[in-house]
């Protein structure tokens, strides 16, 4: 999810990051396109007209209608132009009306009797008390002036990270970004949990992130690939889900590689919905060990002479630098494949016949990214870069590699539209943050939280610089789910006592929220209007999404809370620039519109397009049909150099061989994680996948009837190999507690030859529900992952999250286990 200029995250409009020259070309094209098809661009010219008191609008699912009758929704349909509508719809529907809704402002009431910082320890066991709205927003508005007044604006996180809503103008991050800044600045974050380490070696290696540009683009694939290869990448399941609103186009491109007999191969531990769609070779790795396999492909290439020496040549720098380390010249091991077999457990003729065939066929590596969220996660996304170069396809229609194939629809070919702008965080600070207006908002990176609140002042390295832990007091949340999203849970709660203050703005009761000391309830995307494009990369639509009910119980827009507390504060007028709602969607609108006359298109005006309940389409130009990842770089790398140090492909790289990181050697290395499936002094037998779950986004619609079609006794469900399960007599259907020295869960277990032996798979996303609230090491009843994953670093490269680092063990739970109480609101608060 790339950064676009005004959302304060960086997931973002991915279709915006063109480069400099796709940009010119796109508008050649277009001017082409234009003198054949001038005039005016008419809205939704695929979609059949809605019926009675629908009303067209979207989310991160998807474009769809929402039907309402007496203020009601009551059903949702999917809009005609989408090809593969997500199967998740009924939830997005539910969660406007789900029991975990948020209804009225509270305040834990230790705080609000005895004020900031009091009874810390009493955080998530849900003693709140209702106040008004004008109480609330005093409370906050008074805490800010306090804090900043006392600590400094370094006192204030206001990073607040997650899957907010789409939407240009309820953007609640970047909403709550202004807020903080119009009021004097503020500590932010910088990456994600996402792709927290890929993006930040790509630069190094390719120049530039990578993880969230335009692959090749599917038709290409449809017509010259031979061999798919999805490396840990699951794009049946996950492209469902867009940061903006999804086009869906993965489906088609998936669709059109199958019809056509394309071969492919799934690298994962599970058996994926993607591998059973295409009919896919599975070749199950040890989890954590994808490295030592590429390895193992690489040495056999090289040794059997394989690799496009032409291509190293003239398109990297570095290989002899990493080939001594491949032959084991450097340390006595060759990384050739039986040393790759003893370490990933797949057999060594297989990983020769991979290397053999891989260098065969017009082949594309398709790698999904949770294979850097783990330890030393940046060595991943080099080696396999450094893998598609030996093979010498960058640049070749249907070969190289590709990092988004699996992510909002990457690959889907993008229209020649304009950029949507959207609210910025970058309202001008007032007179006194002058160390604002020098220097920026002060950054940590986004999963280092924990460690910030453990150590203010303390020292830490990242990307080359030696950095300081601000000391944070207070922690404004909006948009995220941080009690789900972050690992190693137990100590995160013990971290969060260091805050004075925790102040939450959400729709629906989750840890997070149970865990403030000031909750404001927040609309859903259905209760405001917005406006937003479909498609991060197709950018074939914009789409207005108007209101369908108004807000539920006491629910205000975020815009209009951080209004009132900037009213407060002082700051109204700079917040707001004087604009409603409607004055910013138009200001949007009208700004899309400008660029679309310089790419002769003619936009109708606002009002027009906003009242035809339709999303206004964009041409796709049949040079965007052809688009070709690095093609300009392989045509010509002088003239199109990347921007790494040389210009070119880097499989050693000086720079991150000045930083001298013992944890991120400067090429391509394979390192052994804090813990793993086969490693040895590893504690606990079973690795745990928590990759992303089918049913839900996150832990967006755990609160809803979706649950039912996955849960097992009322808990996230727990896939586990038979063996494994009849190791520890255990039965299809139980509930079983997961463990470690970090934490345990309850989950209900499914019994499936889909997982390899000793992998276990929790979906990320499960509600957090302790038996005992405030206490380290509780029992989690529900299945929040997060109990057992490690919050140790990547690397000191990129500081990015390990969710997929964790071993422990499973036990068949005896006893009636407790009930599940997280999807009921806390006493109290729906009265
Ligand atoms: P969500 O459940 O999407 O999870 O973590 P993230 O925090 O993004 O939380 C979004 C929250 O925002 C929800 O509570 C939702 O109700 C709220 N929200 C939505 N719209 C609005 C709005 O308009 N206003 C306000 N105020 N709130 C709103 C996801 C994170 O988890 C990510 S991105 C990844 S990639 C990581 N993945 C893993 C993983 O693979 N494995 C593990 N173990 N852990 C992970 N954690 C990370
Ligand atoms: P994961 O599901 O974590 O997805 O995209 P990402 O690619 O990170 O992992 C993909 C596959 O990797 C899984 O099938 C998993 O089994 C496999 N895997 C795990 N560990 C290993 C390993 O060590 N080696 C190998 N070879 N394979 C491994 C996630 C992307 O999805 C992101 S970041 C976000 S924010 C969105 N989240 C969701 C979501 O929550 N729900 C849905 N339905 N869709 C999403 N799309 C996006």
């Amino acid at each position: 999810m790339p950064n676009d200029s005004n959302d304060h995250d960086d997931h973002g409009d991915h279709g915006a990051k063109l480069t400099r020259r796709r940009l010119i070309q796109a508008g050649l094209a277009m001017g082409a396109l234009g003198a054949v098809r001038p005039g005016l661009l008419v809205p939704g010219a695929r979609a059949a007209p809605p019926g009675p008191a629908e009303v067209l609008t979207g989310s991160h699912w998807g474009a769809f209608y929402m039907r309402t009758e007496r203020g009601h929704v009551t059903g949702i349909r999917p809009w005609e132009g989408d090809p593969h509508p997500s199967p998740q719809l009924p939830g997005v529907r539910d969660s406007i009306y789900s029991p975990t809704r948020i209804r009225y402002p509270m305040v834990r009431r230790a705080w609000l009797e005895h004020g900031p910082g009091s009874d810390k320890a009493g955080r998530g066991k849900g003693d709140f008390v209702r106040v008004d709205w004008d109480k609330a927003l005093d409370l906050v508005a008074n805490e800010l002036t306090r804090v900043r007044k006392h600590y400094g604006p370094t006192s204030i996180f206001g990073g607040s990270y997650g899957w907010k809503s789409p939407g240009k103008l309820h953007n609640c991050q970047t909403l709550l970004a202004r807020a903080l800044t119009v009021n004097g600045g503020f500590v932010s974050r910088s990456g994600d949990y996402s792709t927290g380490a890929a993006q930040v070696i790509l630069p190094y290696v390719v120049g530039s992130i990578d993880v969230y540009e335009q692959p090749t683009v599917w038709p290409v694939l449809a017509e010259h690939t031979e061999l798919m290869v999805f490396w840990a990448a699951n794009p049946m399941v996950t492209n469902q889900i867009g940061w903006q609103v999804p086009d869906h186009g993965a489906y088609p491109g998936m669709e059109a590689l199958r019809r056509r007999g394309v071969q492919v191969i799934c690298i994962d531990p599970q058996k994926t919905e993607t591998c059973r769609f295409f009919g896919a070779e599975w070749l199950a790795p040890r989890p954590q060990t994808d490295v030592a396999m590429m390895l193992g492909i690489a040495h056999t290439l090289y040794t059997e002479n394989l690799h496009d020496a032409k291509f190293l040549e003239r398109y990297t720098t570095g290989f002899d630098q990493f080939v001594p380390y491949l032959t084991g010249k450097s340390d006595g091991k060759p990384k050739d494949a039986q040393w790759a077999s003893d370490i990933c457990e797949i057999p060594a003729d297989t990983i020769r016949a991979l290397a053999r065939r891989f260098a065969s066929k017009r082949t594309m590596l398709a790698a999904g990214w949770s294979i850097q969220r783990q330890h030393h996660g940046e060595q991943a996304h080099w080696m396999l870069v450094t893998l598609a170069a030996m093979l010498g396809q960058i640049g070749l229609p249907g070969g190289g590699y590709g990092f988004t194939y699996h992510y909002a629809n990457g690959g889907s070919p993008t229209a020649t539209g304009p950029v949507l702008p959207g609210i910025s965080a970058g309202a001008k600070p007032p007179p006194g943050s002058e160390w604002l207006e020098a220097g920026g908002t002060e950054t940590i990176p986004v999963s280092r939280i924990v460690e910030m609140l453990e150590n203010p002042g303390g020292a830490y390295d990242h990307n080359g610089k030696r950095e300081t832990y601000p000391d944070i007091r207070l922690a404004y949340w909006v948009g995220g789910n941080p009690f789900m999203h972050h690992q190693d849970r137990n100590r995160m709660i013990k971290a969060w006592q260091k805050l004075d203050t925790f102040i939450v703005h959400d729709y629906q009761w989750t840890a997070t929220a149970r865990h403030a000391d000031i909750v404001l309830p927040c609309t859903t995307s259905y209760e405001r209007n917005d406006i937003e494009g479909i498609g991060d990369y197709a950018m074939s639509h914009i789409l207005p999404m108007r209101k369908v009910v108004d807000p539920l119980f006491e629910a205000r827009n975020d815009y209009d809370i951080f209004t009132a507390i900037c009213e407060r504060m002082g700051t109204r007028s700079a917040f707001t620039e004087e604009r409603d709602e409607m004055g910013w969607i138009r200001v949007f609108y009208e700004a899309a519109r400008i660029q679309a006359r310089g790419k002769r298109m003619e936009m109708p005006v606002f009002d027009v397009f906003w009242n035809s309940n339709k999303p206004l389409a964009f041409p796709i130009s049949e040079e965007a049909k052809g688009y070709i990842r690095h093609k300009e770089f392989r045509d010509d790398p002088l003239l199109n150099a990347l921007g790494t140090a040389s210009g070119r492909i880097e499989i050693y790289s000086s720079n991150i061989a000045h930083m001298k990181y013992d944890d991120c050697p400067p090429h391509p290395t394979w390192m052994e994680p804090l813990e793993r499936l086969g490693g040895t002094g590893t504690k606990y037998p079973l690795h745990v996948v928590s990759s992303h779950p089918a049913g839900r986004l996150h832990s967006q619609l755990c609160g809803t009837v979706l649950r039912e079609t996955y849960a097992i006794h009322g808990r996230e469900p727990c896939l586990m190999h038979p063996e494994d399960a009849r190791a520890r007599g255990i039965v299809d259907g139980d509930v079983i507690r997961v463990f470690n020295d970090r934490g345990q869960m309850l989950v209900g277990v499914r019994l499936t030859d889909q997982i390899r032996r000793g992998a276990i798979r929790v979906s990320e996303g499960g509600w957090y529900d302790p038996v005992e609230p405030g206490k380290p090491g509780t029992l989690c009843r529900y299945g929040d992952v997060n109990n057992l994953t490690s919050n140790i670093a990547t690397s000191k490269l990129a500081n990015g999250n390990c969710g997929h680092t964790a071993m422990a063990q499973a036990e068949k739970f005896h006893g009636t286990p407790p009930d599940v109480q997280v999807f009921r609101p806390p006493p109290g608060s729906s009265a």
